[in-house]
């Protein structure tokens, strides 16, 4: 198969895209406080920020808007939703919410309570915050397979159930309310988890009587790795597959922003319905009534049209091609990414990229900011700006063991030559790497300092 086939769509609307002089972009990342979450959209070229809610939706989709019922309660777009989700996810229950992390705080807020913990195979961090803002503890198990960016392991975001097993018998399932599994894993490379995995975890935890989640964000991607690597599933659709994944679970969280093709929009389904009533509580006061959940009638619309097409094998083929297609440039002159790539992102490794520049001095923002000044380009740190701790007491950092810089690819959104001078920009950086300088803060907010910090060149 080519590693990449052609767009499965044509364009109809456009929007023009502008790449500014160096000089111009010196000046707005200095303006910017070197911080990329600062910069202008419109002086951005190709944005590799996130792929959530950046989505082109379809003409279906669109029209789909038209006939959004903004009745305030039970409005006909609510049962279409109901209808897609009931049969690709086949929970018994379901509620919208306006994105993922609303989901989030309604579940473990009716699930979660001070000194319980909540096992993964790798938190994303709003899920990790919103189990800590009711006192809990979010622990990940991730294989160690999951942390090596040259490992070709195929199913690198599984959990370690070995692990899992032991943690369990060690803290007792009374204090784990719940579990869950993130796929694909966002933080360790976009990596899918198998459905063997799936299944095993699911098994040791109804040992335990403990209720399994996924974080289904990225769960059609997950579905095409697991027809595409795991024995027995070539010859199903992608339905059937999704259909298995989340058969093994007892309810899921979804930020619709990304395999739900929408620009806003997400839900929590579970099949327990006392949790379901608890949540339904929560969701009435934080977001909305149940029949729309912070969203608007024709949000509900275009998210149930949404789920259905990327579903579409064809879709999947593309999208995940394109990923492909952008690491395999990168690969052939020797750029250091995590391999095999993952669905939703091309992560350079940092690390090998500018092992001149010590974890302290930053070197994924450095590269960030880089990327920026030589094409346009923004992509962000998963890194130390992202994860470093710092003791209280001492002053002193935990560095992370990944230090990664995420290219998220935008569904629908690039063609292949956009991607082919995201390539030629990074190779040609990469060719003149002794160059980059290593950053530090100037200023440095105590929580999230991703999003606000600032930053000069060391
Ligand atoms: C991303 C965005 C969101 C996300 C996720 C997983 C596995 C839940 C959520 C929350 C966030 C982001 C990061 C950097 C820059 C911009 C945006 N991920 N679970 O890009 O969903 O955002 O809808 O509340 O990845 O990875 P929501």
């Amino acid at each position: 198969m080519p590693s990449m086939v052609p767009e499965p769509y044509r364009i109809k609307a456009v929007e023009p895209i502008r790449l500014t002089t160096r000089a111009e972009r010196e000046a707005i990342l200095a303006n910017a406080g070197y911080n990329i979450f600062f910069v202008k959209s419109e002086d951005v070229y190709i944005d590799l920020l996130t792929d959530s809610g950046t989505s082109a939706m379809s003409d279906a989709q669109w029209a789909g808007l038209m006939v959004g019922d903004e009745a305030y309660a039970c409005c006909r777009n609510y049962d279409r939703l109901k209808d897609v989700i009931s049969d690709i996810f086949g929970f018994c229950y379901f509620l919208p919410t306006h994105q993922g992390r609303a989901a989030e705080k309604v579940l473990f807020s009716a699930a979660v309570k001070a000194g319980d913990y909540v096992p993964s195979n790798s938190h994303f961090d709003t899920t990790r915050a919103n189990i800590e803002a009711v006192g809990g503890h979010a622990v990940d198990f991730l294989i160690s397979e999951g942390l090596v960016p040259t490992s070709q392991h195929a199913f690198k975001g599984n959990m370690d159930v070995k692990r899992l097993n032991r943690f369990i018998e060690d803290v007792g399932a009374q204090r784990i309310p719940l579990a869950m599994l993130t796929i694909t894993n966002n933080f360790g490379g976009g990596q899918p988890v198998s459905l063997a995995n799936i299944r095993t975890v699911k098994e040791v935890l109804s040992q335990h009587g403990i209720p399994l989640f996924i974080d289904a964000c990225r769960y059609a991607e997950n579905v095409y790795f697991i027809k595409q690597r795991e024995a027995g599933y070539g010859n199903k659709t992608t339905l059937e597959v999704a259909r298995e994944i989340f058969s093994y679970a007892d309810g899921c969280t979804m930020s619709a922003k990304k395999d739900g093709l929408v620009n806003i929009g997400g839900f929590l389904a579970m099949n327990d319905e006392r949790l379901y009533q608890q949540a339904s509580q929560l969701l009435i006061l934080w977001e909305g009534f149940l029949t729309y959940g912070g969203l608007a009638g024709r949000d509900l619309e275009a998210m149930a049209r949404g789920l259905r097409e990327a579903l579409d094998e064809k879709y999947l083929q593309h999208r995940i091609g394109q990923v492909r297609y952008l690491a395999e440039r990168l690969l052939e002159q020797g750029v250091p990414i995590v391999e095999p790539p993952g669905g939703h992102a091309v992560y350079l490794d940092a690390r090998r990229f500018v092992p001149h520049i010590p974890q302290a001095e930053l070197p994924g923002q450095a590269l960030v900011a880089h990327l920026y000044l030589e094409g346009g380009i923004r992509a962000v740190e998963i890194g130390s700006v992202a994860f470093a701790r710092k003791d209280e007491k001492t002053g002193e950092w935990t560095y992370p063991e990944l230090e990664l810089v995420r290219l998220a690819i935008p569904r629908r959104v690039y063609t292949q030559t956009h991607l082919d001078y995201v390539a030629d920009v990074i190779i040609e950086l990469y060719h003149k790497r002794d160059q980059i300088r290593g950053m530090r803060y100037t200023y440095e907010p105590p929580f999230l300092r991703h999003f606000t910090a600032r930053f000069e060149f060391v």
